[in-house]
């Protein structure tokens, strides 16, 4: 009980003992449920909720824009499967916090946004109160819940309430709504603490029945050219040695989406990642294991998914996923380590494996596409090209297989996501499901935070920017973040004029030859300027083996990339007034 608490309830004549607060139960709440950490920015109406957070104990991550705290707790909701908790301010820095719960949602994890406010007397009546919102009505289209706590005594309620919504069924952000008012207020501690509720399974287990098995089995047995696609929700699930029972019991080619990377090694001899527009193509039946068919799979048809027809079997939690896109002929609908669990437990000893002449198609077309790509990765080229930089992040990564790797961009990503192979589950992290630009620092910060490994994050330099000033965050947390800016001027390239002759500079251009290594350098972390693969390579083994934050800023070839990367196809093009 703080001195300010005990004061006030003396001088209300109050002698019922030991009293708590709001501030006290919310923090007491969060511990009880195993939440030991906070991201987050300070000030009015949450500052002393931070300083008592970390009074108690709990680890109170400041950031410099709640945007990143934000991606910070969502991504450390998805390697722990315990929902990551953001702490903002009212107003503007909910908004600010917000883009990362909406984000949260959308790649299915789970987090809390928790977020100061003014009373609802105020609001409602709009006296214009300092930072006035009517936050929860905002918060809601874009989470899967959003509660508001009124009295002290429902804290422990609505905590409960957020952390069970954020990880039950499909997991997704959730916000929780805090009157500045709540947080002083006070209550006797004792009927506190009883107030108080762990929640109790909070993500329960969800077979499919028996005949949905049965279906699924039947429809892979008759299968001539099978495959397995793997997504993020398959790595949150942490059934890896379940699932990679499944698999090799099978003899299915798989094809990890980027997020998936590593949940089986890409160098299993089952993998398809190398060989993936044939595997598209030809399989005749495809089984979907926490992946949607969304616009990152073509919607699960046209010209990437040939024309032979395909049947569908996809196990996800949420039935309504079920024929989003294309029917699904066998729905699994469950949890993956249950479902994946019980099929494997269905497949008996002389279960017949897929036939070995697809497998044997696939590994073929892999292995020629990893030989004519070996070369290219090699190149020491100076400027350096995607291909000659990336060779050496692939090569840093097999040699230290545990480090987290952060990855964003256009050319960036989609070049690294091609390139640079994963050994472990849940070690790559990147733009997700939207495709975002500013991942970069927050998913770093929390990446070493919850996990100790050291992070490698391979950023473009415009993706760099969005988050750029987190630096100071990793810096001031001594935390193992290497940050690789690959620099080539712009976004996807640097090559771009302005068509008028004007003094400004076409829209995709930057500051020609930045140093962003001196951003690092600005904050006592180790800043590098690599221009050759050589000098790359050496920094990166040096920064995971120092564990210190490390910006290397490494000069790109500005005329390497391609618009947008890999999907240059989504662009809607101007036809009119274009010069032939
Ligand atoms: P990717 O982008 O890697 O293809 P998506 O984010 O599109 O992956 O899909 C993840 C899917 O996994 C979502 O449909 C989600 O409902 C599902 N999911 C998440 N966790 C689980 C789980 N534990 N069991 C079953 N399905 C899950
Ligand atoms: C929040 C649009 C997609 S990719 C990209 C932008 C701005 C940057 C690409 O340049 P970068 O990579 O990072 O230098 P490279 O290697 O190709 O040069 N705002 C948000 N998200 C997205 N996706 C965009 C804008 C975009
Ligand atoms: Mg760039």
């Amino acid at each position: 009980m703080s001195m300010a608490v005990a004061e006030r309830e003396n001088d209300a004549g109050d002698d019922t003992g030991e009293l708590t607060d709001g501030f006290h139960l919310v923090i007491d709440a969060l511990r009880l449920n195993g939440i030991n950490t906070i991201y987050g920015v300070p000030g009015i109406p949450v500052t002393d909720l931070g300083r008592l957070a970390q009074a108690r104990g709990m680890r109170v991550i400041s950031f410099r824009h709640e945007q990143h705290a934000g991606y910070a707790a969502s991504i450390a909701g998805y390697l722990t499967q315990t929902p990551g908790v953001c702490l903002t301010v009212s107003a503007p820095g909910f908004l600010n916090g917000l883009t990362a719960l909406a984000n949260a949602t959308t790649n299915c994890f789970p987090m809390i946004l928790i977020s100061g406010s003014s009373e609802r007397e105020i609001v409602d009546l709009q006296k214009g109160d300092y930072e006035e919102m009517d936050q929860l009505a905002i918060a809601k289209p874009l989470c899967k819940a959003a509660y508001r706590i009124l009295h002290a005594e429902d804290i422990g309620l609505g905590v409960a309430r957020a952390i069970r919504a954020a990880v039950t069924g499909r997991p997704g952000g959730v916000y929780l709504d805090l009157p500045a008012s709540l947080l002083g207020q006070v209550m006797d501690a004792v009927k506190g603490e009883q107030s108080l509720i762990k929640v109790v399974d909070p993500a329960p287990a969800h077979l499919p029945s028996e005949a949905a098995l049965n279906r699924a089995l039947d429809t892979l047995k008759a299968a001539k050219k099978p495959l397995i696609i793997l997504g993020k929700g398959a790595a949150y699930a942490q059934a890896d040695d379940t699932i990679r029972e499944f698999v090799e019991k099978s003899g299915i080619p798989y094809l990890p989406m980027s997020m998936a990377k590593g949940l089986l090694p890409d160098d299993h001899p089952q993998s398809a990642g190398a060989a993936r527009s044939l595997a598209l193509k030809e399989a005749d039946t495809v089984m979907l294991i926490g992946a949607r068919l969304n616009w990152l799979l073509s919607h699960g048809k046209g010209k990437a998914w040939g024309t032979a027809p395909k049947r569908f079997v996809q196990i996800d939690i949420d039935a309504r996923e079920m024929d989003s896109n294309v029917p699904i002929d066998a729905p699994l609908v469950g949890d993956i380590a249950s479902t994946v669990a019980a099929l494997n437990a269905r497949m008996s000893g002389d279960w017949e494996k897929a036939p070995s002449d697809w497998m044997d198609q696939i590994a073929a077309k892999r292995d020629a596409n990893v030989a004519k790509m070996a070369p290219k990765l090699m190149n020491n080229a100076v400027p350096m090209d995607f291909h000659g930089a990336l060779g050496q992040v692939k090569r840093v990564i097999r040699e230290n297989p545990d480090t987290i790797f952060v990855n964003e961009g256009a050319n960036t990503l989609d070049f690294a996501r091609a390139i640079v192979d994963m050994y472990k589950p849940r070690k790559r992290l990147d733009v997700g499901t939207w495709g975002v630009m500013g991942i970069g620092m927050g998913f770093s910060v929390a990446a070493a935070v919850e996990t100790g490994h050291p992070v490698l994050a391979v950023v473009g330099d415009s993706a760099f920017g969005f988050s750029g000033m987190e630096v100071e965050t990793a810096c001031r947390y001594n935390l193992p973040v290497c940050i690789v800016v690959f620099n080539n001027n712009g976004i996807y390239r640097g090559t771009d004029v302005n068509p008028t002759g004007g003094p400004d500079v076409a829209p995709t251009v930057f500051v020609k030859d930045s140093r962003y290594d001196q951003m690092m350098t600005a904050f006592g972390g180790v800043g590098v300027h690599a221009t050759s693969t050589d000098e790359l390579y050496r920094a990166m083994s040096e920064a995971i083996a120092s564990r210190k934050p490390t910006l290397i800023n490494a000069a790109i070839d500005e005329a390497a990339g391609t618009e947008s990367g890999r999907i240059g196809n989504l662009n809607p093009q101007s036809v009119v007034g274009k010069k032939k």
